[in-house]
């Protein structure tokens, strides 16, 4: 049923349309920070390109609710904000150690490690900034629902624990429930907020919230471990990051522990039941189905 749906959704265009639309809101999100070396850096990785999945998740699940996409503007660009810190910090010598993000040097490269944490800082301080303050036309409870899960994505439940949990696992015997928790907290989980906060905003009711809380799930995971087959099978060219940079950090992943071919499986299975739990919302659900297609066929 899924599949007939997409048949008549025109993707491309809306994928476009949709980065067209984040990309401007991002630029207008910045403002005239001071000193300069600081808007730079805040400015050379939130406006570094990207796929800008999160932010269209999060527009879409909006959509999805009946409410205009645009009111969830300001969560998308949080949420891409809150992305790029945690990129930023990744990257730095003492976490992953890495001189090549979205096909530019890391900002540590370019700004030195000072900078490269004080910039996360300020797109992190700044996400709850935009969702808080300024989000006009949305009541305020949705917003501090917002405001909650975001706190909760982005600190020790969330992308903090998993990040934790991913460095203390490096060189070390790992099994599936251990590499699920790294994922599900260091990926799946900001995802799985890109999906419910663009919901809260507009307003969804229990039985959507519910439907599209498992549907993030299934592509959250989906997601990393596609993430994992990447780094095995593209180039840096391609990823625009360091490819292979798994195997030389020595980390565990879904292709170390299943074999290419598995991964895959898991991953195509993840993402038919994501798609299929949105069946009940039909047309509606065009664009978070075809997203979900969008995370298994990606080729960066
Ligand atoms: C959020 C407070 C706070 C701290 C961050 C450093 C850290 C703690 C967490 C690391 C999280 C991390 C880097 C996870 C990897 C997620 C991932 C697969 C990123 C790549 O996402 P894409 O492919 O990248 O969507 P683009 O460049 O397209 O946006």
């Amino acid at each position: 049923m899924a599949e007939a749906v997409i048949s008549s959704f025109d993707f491309t265009a809306y994928l476009a349309n949709a980065r067209g639309r984040v990309e401007a809101a991002l630029d207008a999100s910045l403002g005239p920070e001071r000193p300069n070396q600081l808007r730079e850096a805040m400015r050379y990785s939130l406006l570094a390109g990207g796929k800008r999945l999160r932010p269209i998740l999060c527009l879409a699940a909006c959509e999805l609710t009946g409410e205009d996409s645009e009111k969830a503007m300001s969560t998308a660009v949080a949420i891409e904000m809150i992305h790029t810190m945690s990129l930023i910090h990744d990257d730095l010598p003492a976490m992953d150690n890495d001189d090549l993000r979205r096909g530019r040097p890391t900002n540590h490269m370019v700004y030195g490690d000072a900078l490269a944490i004080l910039s996360g800082d300020a797109l992190l301080t700044r996400a709850f900034e935009m969702v808080a303050i300024r989000s006009p036309n949305v009541p305020a409870e949705r917003l501090l629902k917002v405001v909650g899960e975001l706190s909760l994505v982005a600190g020790a439940p969330g992308l903090v624990g998993g990040q934790v949990e991913d460095l203390e696992c490096e060189g070390k015997e790992v099994d599936l429930e251990t590499l699920e928790f790294i994922h599900i907290h260091k990926t799946g989980a900001l995802l799985k907020a890109s999906v419910v906060c663009g919901a809260l905003i507009g307003g969804a009711d229990d039985q959507l919230l519910k439907a599209l809380s498992t549907y993030a799930n299934g592509i959250g995971l989906a997601f990393q471990i596609i993430d994992d087959i990447l780094d095995v099978t593209a180039s840096s060219e391609v990823l625009g990051k360091t490819a292979g940079k798994d195997l030389l950090a020595d980390k565990t992943t879904y292709p170390k522990l299943l074999g290419l071919d598995e991964s895959r499986k898991r991953a195509k299975e993840l993402i038919g039941k994501s798609k299929d739990i949105l069946g009940p919302w039909s047309k509606k659900a065009s664009p978070l189905i075809a997203l979900a297609d969008f995370i298994i066929s990606r080729d960066r």
